[in-house]
């Protein structure tokens, strides 16, 4: 059972992707009977919540109604930090109604660069590490390189915060392979479906196993079910399919699913792992009920300078928008 908590508008979004039925592929009508395999609740100072209506309503929580109006904190941190403070009663109260009572460890789920998620993320960690007695897994997202100075400021001045809140952080960059020449609502749905099917692909004692302390990110690639190479699909998996910009990282597990007769080469795979990045892989098969696919769903950890990087993005955005404003004035001069 996955216990799940979306914080602010992508954190949100994203819990709804795990009640989205989709009966038209073989996927959503899987996805729709595993349905009672999850808790998820979502929290936002934004009416946008009312706009999810797969989540069932009484998992959907608003806070802040008396400083927001309902219009979420406009990237004020200060404030999303304030609200949560105030008002994680509320939050707790729905995640007890929706049996977090018996969850062994949560996934919280925000998106940085706002004011909820990123304010409130560390202010949640800990009272619901309180109230039920689990370890918080924050799965965040970063800002993509389009978005503007303040998004990438409120993230970079938060991140080391929100990581110590955690027992271990899952990063997803928006600015990942879904988002290259995309319309950002486009990108945003791929990236919120990979964080839902890597979620519900992996398993999740090895993930948390895994994750301790660790910064890590996902990347799942699907083939046709025919002769594959590990290293070929690895391989692809790495150029393609991982939702972070890897320069170093420590060890990926890969999870497949689909016909382990069908995947050879692990050795191989291994050793070009280790010969070409000095990383370790980990590899395990489980069956699966599509014939047709193979899917690996994998995790890679041991990422570093992920809050250097943070930092490095505020300052040349906020350059770039000095810069902006500068040349606007000259054209009104
Ligand atoms: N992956 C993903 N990211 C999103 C989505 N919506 C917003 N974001 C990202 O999340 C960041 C924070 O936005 P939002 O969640 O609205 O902030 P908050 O509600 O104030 O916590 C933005 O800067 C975007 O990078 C979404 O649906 N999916
Ligand atoms: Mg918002």
């Amino acid at each position: 059972m996955l216990f799940l908590v979306g914080l602010g508008g992508a954190g949100s979004k994203i819990v709804e992707g795990f009640y989205r039925k989709n009966l038209g592929s073989i996927i959503g009508r899987l996805a729709s009977r595993e349905e009672q395999d999850v808790a998820g609740v979502a929290i936002d100072t934004s009416q946008a919540l009312s706009s999810l209506t797969s989540i069932p309503i009484e998992n959907r929580v608003l806070i802040g109604k008396s400083l927001t109006k309902g219009h979420g904190t406009g990237g004020d941190v200060d404030l999303g930090r304030r609200i949560l403070t105030e008002e994680h009663e509320l939050a707790i109260a729905a995640l007890a109604k929706a049996g977090f009572g018996g969850a062994k460890a949560v996934f919280l789920i925000t998106g940085l660069g706002g004011g909820t998620g990123t304010g409130g993320f560390p202010v949640l960690a800990d009272k619901i590490r309180k109230a039920f007695d689990v370890p918080i897994y924050g799965i965040v997202t970063i800002p993509s390189r389009s978005e503007g100075a303040l998004y990438s400021k409120n993230a970079s001045e938060n991140f080391s915060h929100i990581h110590k809140s955690a027992a271990g952080l899952v990063v997803v960059d928006n600015s990942g392979p879904a988002t290259r020449g995309e319309v950002v609502d486009k990108a945003f749905k791929k990236i919120n479906a990979a964080v839902r099917d890597f979620l519900r692909g992996f398993d999740t004692r090895t993930l948390l196993k895994a994750l301790k302390g660790d910064v890590a990110t996902i990347g799942v690639v699907q083939a046709k079910a025919e002769p594959t190479a590990l290293k070929d699909l690895t391989s692809r998996l790495l150029r393609n399919d991982v939702y972070f910009p890897l320069e170093k990282f420590k060890r990926i597990y890969a999870v497949v699913r689909g016909d382990r007769g069908k995947i050879y080469g692990e050795r191989f795979a291994q050793e070009w792992i280790r010969s070409k990045y000095n990383a370790e892989l980990r590899f395990t098969a489980v069956g699966s009920e599509n014939p047709r696919k193979i899917s690996m769903y994998t995790l890679i950890t041991g990422i570093t300078g992920l809050r250097e990087r943070l930092a490095v993005e505020a300052k040349t955005k906020k350059v770039s928008s000095e810069l902006e404003s500068l040349l606007k004035d000259i054209k009104s001069l």
